[in-house]
């Protein structure tokens, strides 16, 4: 049960296996075979069962029951995507070897569910991000947002069309998404040369949408956040009173246009002020000119919100006249690359979220370590109601480390928290070198090291996660040095031989690798020595 993610609204289980039936088959409706698909592969692998999945009007459209009884399994759906989630929670129930006989009920809390790719930096490997939405189908997220700020044809060179072998690349991804149930929405960021009354300009936005929309996207994204926050050019200024009245117009015009091209078109709009609440006049122009059936971005009172509350929801909602599509930059990084945000998230609660449109995750450079931030959202999105941070910290850890690497991973984590998002305490080690400082006691930080030496070993040691060590290694190689670095002055001063020419030395070292940990709680300790000189 403790593997779920997210974890379903009822669940009834008889702690019994399903016995082993002979052969394996799935009864689906016609149209619902990729649907079926994550438990034809367990079959084909495993056999064993019959699978009934049926359409069930009465249920919304992604929710789903699922019972696993003698012999059968048997799935009721609102729709294909339902009837893929039931399939999920299956899988996750799968040991390797049975499934237990288990009823569920079940549907999400938020309609959209998902993850923005919108940091700076380096976008995700095409691997990497076809990964991801595998991982998002599992945990039941079902929106991405192509939009990393350093991919130059999202940004910079808007107006150029994607090359041919990146054309092919974004419909690789595009229809990723598709096989995981995924709505992919294309973002595009015109607002740092855009003249926004040109015509010609227009042209050319939308020839760039309607190459996207040839793959099969039906979602874009308009992002003009962080651009400069007044009208640029002189033809826009005869036209428009505002920064909120071009935008406003902009959106309104491509909405439009995406309209007539395709009734299921659906435009989001990141405005230039997007954390706040509601106070800006740009954000109440916006707002009141704007067409109702643009979705309105926003990242909550500050860029980077440590909460988002119901209060906090409303004040915005009032001033743009519709619910919040919140873009949460919670797990993202790019402002802080040396640190790895390895908490799960708090600081949502289900009242805050039940006035919103839609939540997406900005994550981290290091799309594994994001799946932690990723996938405890999509425990928290589907049922905050039972959402535990500690329980779903474990199972969103479990989920790309497995089972036999989770504890030690863990431990890995809870010394790569930023105490700002996860707890207000200092991590243990904090504690000990207060006590070597105030009460001399050496035996307690002594062996607060030696378990940072620990850590660091058991990480490497159980995680076969490759592309998640190769993220990670600045940290664990940091924890090492740092602990070693700890111990041996502990020693040197301890036996009262401290070479503080060698110990500058270590210090300088240590400094050429940037990454943080134990919220360099030991780096600051050194370097407190090293000054007593
Ligand atoms: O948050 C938004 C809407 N825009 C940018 C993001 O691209 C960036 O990743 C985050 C975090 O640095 N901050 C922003 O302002």
């Amino acid at each position: 049960m403790n593997r779920l993610l997210p974890y379903p609204k009822s669940i009834r289980d008889k702690d019994v296996p399903l016995p082993f039936a002979g052969c394996h088959a799935i009864k689906c409706p016609p149209g619902w075979e990729n649907a079926a698909q994550p438990l034809a592969d367990l079959g084909e692998n495993f056999g064993g069962w019959t699978a009934f999945i049926e359409r069930d009007e009465s249920l919304e459209v992604e929710a789903y029951r699922l019972k696993v009884e003698n012999a059968k399994i048997v799935i009721r759906a609102g729709s294909p995507r339902a009837a893929f989630y039931a399939c999920q929670t299956l899988l996750q129930r799968w040991d390797g070897t049975a499934l237990p006989l288990f009823e569920v009920e079940d549907a999400p809390g938020m309609a959209w569910r998902g993850v923005v790719e919108g940091f700076y930096g380096v976008p995700w490997s095409h691997k990497a991000r076809l990964q991801m939405l595998d991982y998002m189908g599992q945990v039941k997220m079902n929106l991405f947002l192509y939009a990393p700020k350093d991919d130059p044809y999202h940004r910079e060179l808007w107006r150029e069309p994607y090359p041919e072998e990146e054309a092919a690349r974004l419909q690789e991804v595009i229809e990723r998404a598709q096989t995981n149930f995924i709505e992919f929405g294309f973002c595009i960021s015109p607002g740092l040369s855009m003249v926004y009354s040109n015509p010609d300009e227009f042209r050319k936005l939308t020839a760039k949408i309607e190459a996207v929309q040839a793959m099969g996207v039906h979602c874009f994204g308009l992002l003009v956040d962080d651009i400069p926050e007044e009208l640029q050019h002189d033809a826009d200024k005869a036209v428009y009173h505002s920064l909120a009245h071009a935008h406003a117009d902009l959106g309104n015009r491509l909405n439009e246009w995406l309209k007539q091209k395709d009734p299921e078109g659906w435009l989001i709009l990141c405005p230039t002020f997007y954390h706040n609440l509601g106070e800006p006049p740009y954000v109440k122009e916006l707002g009141e000119k704007t067409h109702a059936d643009i979705s309105i971005m926003w990242t909550g009172k500050k860029v980077v919100s440590r909460t988002i509350t119901e209060g906090d929801c409303r004040l915005f909602s009032e001033a743009i006249r519709r619910k919040p599509f919140v873009w949460d930059n919670y797990p993202v990084n790019d402002y802080e690359t040396s640190r790895l945000l390895l908490a799960p998230i708090t600081g949502r609660d289900e009242a805050a979220l039940q006035a919103l449109e839609a939540l997406v995750v900005n994550p981290m450079n290091q799309a594994e370590a994001s799946k932690i931030g990723i996938g405890t959202f999509a425990d928290l999105l589907w049922n905050a109601r039972d959402y535990n941070p500690e329980r779903s910290w474990r199972a969103a850890i479990r989920s790309f480390v497995g089972n036999e690497a989770c504890e030690a991973f863990l431990e890995f984590c809870k010394e790569n928290v930023w105490t700002r998002h996860w707890t207000n305490e200092p991590p243990a080690v904090a504690r000990a070198i207060e006590e070597w400082q105030t009460l001399g006691d050496t035996d307690a930080l002594q062996s607060e090291l030696e378990r940072l030496i620990r850590v660091a070993a058991t990480t490497r040691l159980k995680i076969k996660n490759v592309a998640l060590m190769e993220e990670i290694e600045p940290w664990l190689s940091k924890m090492e040095q740092i602990s070693e670095a700890g111990l041996e002055v502990l020693e040197k001063i301890e036996s009262d031989s401290l070479d503080y020419k060698r110990l500058e030395r270590i210090i300088e070292t240590l400094k050429s690798n940037e990454a943080i940990v134990c919220g360099g709680w030991i780096e600051r300790w050194l370097t407190e020595v090293a000054s007593e000189a």
